[in-house]
């Protein structure tokens, strides 16, 4: 299993190549455009809250900045027509490539085409554009939802009764659900007695109203999936307001400072979380579309891998920040995806 302890051991085996970070007039020696710079790429992600999403377009936005790229951010706000607008916008910029962040592939496929029709570079994270032009990146949702349950299986034995958190039509969920599935069938003790959740601007707090409802119904629940941050914030809202915090395990996705902080405080029911850092795959979208600008190839599909987090090694690790986690753990810090000589290397 990945843990927190197994990359550790493995980081000092990583070696990192920085090169300098590219200056207004292009990088030297890199192959055209980045050797004469001003490239133009946007990245239009479908949401902009919360952690996870603010900082992956941080991450995006520091490898932009190391390859000398105009940067052009648009917000997402959950709203697939804005979104089909925004990628317009963009292709009217006179960008050279995109990066869609999430997203509804079914209101994106005609104008992610107008795009490639004009010769720009596309990069999908997290919504599956199915088109062999169009590189897919993700974080391994399947090893993701797997560390969490094994987990889960750990401290509770393979017979508990579960709430689950789940939208939909989200890429990465539907990957972590494929797995809850099959998780309930080699699991046949564990029962799913209450299926719920929410995606908007307020995730946390919509989904805190769900399990408040749920919670009160169940009082036989005891461990809860929530792969996804903002879910496992609102569950533990729920939790915690109803005064059943010592009674339910809370097992989930993702990673930043505030959840680092909320999982280690006394008395969390949020006990392990399996991430990836998202400030690097926010580094290698922009990799993988660099690659494509100067015409050399990328990998169809680029993985970065998650690392299970469990609420027991943060607190003896006195991790606190993700910058700490990340320098306790260098391999949190870097992907290989998306990686050339020319590329230079973003360090968080
Ligand atoms: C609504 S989808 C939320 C997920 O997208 C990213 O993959 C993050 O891991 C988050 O859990």
């Amino acid at each position: 299993m990945t843990s927190f302890f197994s990359l550790a051991a493995s980081a000092a085996l990583l070696t990192f190549s920085v090169l300098p970070a590219a200056h207004a007039g292009g990088i030297a020696g890199a192959p055209a455009p980045f050797d004469k710079g001003g490239v133009k790429v946007a990245l239009v992600s479908y949401i902009s809250a919360g952690d996870f999403f603010q900082a992956y377009q941080a991450g995006a936005q520091a490898q932009a900045d190391a390859l000398g790229i105009d940067l052009r951010v648009f917000p997402g706000r959950q709203d697939a027509a804005e979104q089909r607008e925004q990628i317009l916008q963009a292709i009217n910029l006179g960008v050279e490539g995109i990066v869609v962040d999430h997203g509804l592939p079914e209101s994106l496929g005609d104008v992610v085409q107008q795009a490639l029709d004009k010769g720009i570079k596309v990069v999908a994270f997290d919504v599956n554009l199915d088109n062999p032009k169009i590189p897919q990146v993700e974080q391994s949702d399947h090893e993701l939802a797997r560390l969490a349950l094994d987990q889960a299986v750990k401290e509770n034995g393979t017979s508990f009764n579960a709430g689950y958190v789940y939208v939909a039509g989200f890429a990465p969920l539907d990957r972590r659900n494929e797995v809850w599935d099959s998780f309930r069938t080699q699991n046949k003790g564990v029962v799913e007695k209450a299926r719920f959740g929410t995606v908007n601007d307020t995730t946390a707090i919509a989904t805190a109203d769900q399990a408040k409802a749920v919670l009160r119904a169940n009082p036989d629940i005891t461990v809860v999936f929530a792969p996804y941050d903002e879910f496992a914030r609102g569950v533990k809202l729920a939790a915690t307001d109803l005064g059943i915090a010592d009674r339910i395990k809370i097992y989930s996705a993702d990673v930043s400072t505030a959840d680092i902080q909320e999982i280690t405080e006394e008395g969390s029911p949020w006990v392990a979380t399996a991430a990836t850092n998202p400030a690097v795959v926010g580094a290698v979208s922009i990799r993988a579309a660099a690659l494509q600008i100067a015409g050399q190839p990328v990998d169809h599909t680029l993985v970065v891998k998650p690392a299970l987090l469990t609420q027991a090694e943060l607190r003896a690790a006195g991790v606190k920040t993700i910058e700490e986690l990340a320098a306790k753990v260098p391999a949190f810090n870097a992907s290989d995806a998306a990686k050339a000589d020319w590329i230079p290397a973003k360090l968080f």
